[in-house]
């Protein structure tokens, strides 16, 4: 099975897990899109729902899609946020932002009940870190913020190799930073396996200009994983 059938088969598995008039975290990334596709379809059919978009990628699509959507504003607390995630490990600790939503998925993850993580089985990994670790910075001080970062990394016994994201989209060849929907920049650092993420997470955050890291800690309540043929439920 190819890794977008994995990701409607896990999107679909998602679905069943949502209930009529819940408030849902609607989450960003290739992954997370499967899942409204296959919300749109129950919608049409009947079920009430609406969501908090983590991105205004998802927002957009949720308008073209029929979703229903709401603010934290409005609806403080979620039933379920359901998001992708770039690393998952065995404990349901995550790596999130490959996808530069990383501020608004935590925002929304927190204020949520639950947060199931939804992915293909590519995303377990036993230990976090082999993906680059997303930090997300104010833009001012960006040079120092991200020096305070090297320190804090190496201080863990990490070399960071941390760089600002450039704008992919952008022609030029030195392209701008990529400017998240907060207004920020984003600081990836290629650590290898990061040995106690809950640590790293808590002093990366107290670094001025840091505005949240990738690192989800203990924030997942469960994750649907599509391997082959099936969707395994995996619980903390
Ligand atoms: C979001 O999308 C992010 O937190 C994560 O970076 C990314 C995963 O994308 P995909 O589902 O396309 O692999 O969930």
């Amino acid at each position: 099975m190819d890794q977008d059938a994995l990701k409607r088969e896990v999107g679909r598995a998602a679905v069943a897990q949502v209930k009529d008039g819940m408030v849902l975290g609607l989450g960003t990334g290739s992954t997370a899109e499967a899942f409204l596709h296959a919300l749109s379809e129950r919608v049409k059919d009947g079920l009430t729902v609406r969501g908090v978009p983590t991105s205004q990628r998802t927002a957009e699509l949720c308008r073209t899609l029929g979703i229903a959507l709401t603010d934290l504003e409005q609806d403080p607390v979620l039933d379920l946020a359901i998001d992708g995630a770039d690393e998952i490990d065995p404990d349901l600790n995550l790596i999130k932002g490959g996808g530069g939503a990383l501020l608004r998925e935590k925002i929304v993850a927190a204020a949520a009940k639950d947060m199931l993580v939804i992915a293909d089985g590519s995303k377990l990994v036993s230990t976090l870190g082999a993906f680059p670790l997303p930090v997300e910075i104010i833009p001012f001080g960006a040079a120092a913020t991200l020096h305070a970062i090297e320190e804090v990394c190496a201080s863990h016994g990490l070399t960071a190799n941390a760089s600002i994201r450039p704008n992919l989209a952008t022609s030029q060849a030195d392209s701008a930073p990529l400017i998240t929907d907060g207004g920020h920049w984003i600081v990836d650092c290629k650590l290898g396996a990061i040995g106690d993420a809950a640590q790293l997470d808590s002093a990366l955050r107290g670094v001025p200009g840091v505005v949240e890291t990738g690192l989800f800690i203990a924030m997942a309540s469960q994750a649907l994983v599509a391997k082959d043929g099936a969707v395994e439920v995996i619980k903390p």
